[in-house]
């Protein structure tokens, strides 16, 4: 029989991958797009529109998480077996700046979800994935895993951190489905210009078609364990697979500096960079030509940082079969690559390193 998805978050990354996912699985997939989005397909639909998914593949429902009334109701209609929690505010700088809006949306979002679930009568019925975050950890030592003590450090963590207990408190409360999936940082070349994978990525491919524009970013010291989107959404399908609810980490278990992501990156297309100077006065050079191409901007450094992010991923190795496929070189060449082909495309003509 026709299994049903609920995607909240559909228009990001992660969504739009998981759409494509359960597609190919079989599903009929409904997902939930925000007004601006929805008002503007060519620009707010544009993943799911990369990946083919379009008219009848998906079925678009205009809503809000942080609107309690309207998830109601599209619960009970869709009446789904499975709802993918995505939505969210994901930007861990922004959260700082707009801790209010990051509560509604990241905590009181998932709270309706679950609350729609329970009074549409269907805690038996449907499952929910939760979109947890490794951001939860915060100062945490590495590596991290299921029983590591979360002591998050941004308002974006700490609302995750909510989230996260809001879904065990109705799991334990009422015997629902509920799970979290505690993702590790996961990328793609779809993903947002504002990160600093894809920043580093779109300035490299400028760079190698003839930019003169420096690359400014923040903490380079900052580690993270960075991995495939694509691999990640196959693990929160399989979460929602087990006889018995439960919370999973996914993580590659490698992990690397943003210096030694953006030291990859112009590897990639054949520009050696070595590293002068310290703290705000580091700068890559360009080993061959003495040219500058990275500079430190005390502006991009957060208020409180997350310094080491490393995922321990052996539960969901031993109990769901869950392994990433790609490699740490393999995700920088690809998400370069598809950025050199974007810039053929359009003819190198609008590029920005703004984010
Ligand atoms: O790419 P980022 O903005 O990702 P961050 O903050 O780790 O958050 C991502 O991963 C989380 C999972 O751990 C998700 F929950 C979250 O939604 C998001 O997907 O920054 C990565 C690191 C940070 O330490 C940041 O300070 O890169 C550092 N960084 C250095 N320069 C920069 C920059 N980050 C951004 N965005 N832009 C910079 O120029």
């Amino acid at each position: 029989m026709t299994k049903t998805a609920f995607i909240t978050g559909i228009a990001g990354q992660d969504g739009a991958y998981l759409a494509q996912f359960l597609r190919e699985k079989g599903y009929s997939v409904h997902g939930l797009v925000r007004w601006d989005s929805y008002s503007d397909p060519l620009d707010g639909l544009a993943r799911l529109d990369a990946l083919g998914l379009v008219g009848e593949d998906v079925r678009l429902h205009m809503g809000d998480v942080t609107d309690a009334n309207n998830l109601n109701l599209l619960i009970r209609e869709i009446r789904p077996d499975e709802i993918y929690n995505l939505a969210g505010l994901s930007q861990v700088q922004v959260s700082f700046e707009t801790p209010a809006s990051t509560l509604q949306i990241n905590t009181a979002g998932t709270l309706n979800i679950l609350d729609a679930v329970r009074v549409n009568g269907l805690e038996n019925y449907t499952r929910v994935y939760q979109a947890s975050s490794s951001e939860m950890f915060g100062k945490a030592r590495a590596p991290q895993n299921e029983d590591t003590k979360m002591e998050p450090c941004s308002p974006y963590g700490v609302a995750k951190l909510a989230s996260y207990h809001l879904v065990k408190s109705y799991r334990e409360s009422y015997g629902m489905y509920a799970a979290n999936g505690i993702l590790f940082n996961h990328e793609s070349p779809l993903r947002g210009e504002d990160f600093v994978t894809r920043k580093i990525t779109k300035a490299v491919a400028a760079v190698e078609a003839g930019s003169n524009d420096v690359l400014r970013l923040g903490n380079l010291d900052s580690v993270r364990d960075w991995g495939d989107a694509r691999d990640f959404v196959a693990g929160m399908w399989a979460i929602l697979q087990r006889g018995a609810p439960d919370d999973y980490v996914l993580a590659t278990g490698e992990a690397h500096s943003v210096r030694e992501f953006a030291q990859a990156a112009f590897a990639h297309v054949g520009i050696s960079l070595e590293w002068r100077g310290a703290g705000v006065d580091e700068k890559g050079v360009e080993v061959k030509s003495g040219r500058v191409l990275v500079e430190v901007d005390r502006q991009l450094f957060r208020p409180s940082e997350v310094h080491h992010l490393l995922g321990d991923a052996a539960k969901a190795r031993d109990i769901l079969g869950w392994a990433p496929k790609t490699t740490f070189e393999g995700l920088v060449a690809a998400m370069v690559n598809a950025d050199r082909a974007a810039l053929r495309l359009d003819g190198g003509a609008s590029w920005s390193m703004a984010g």
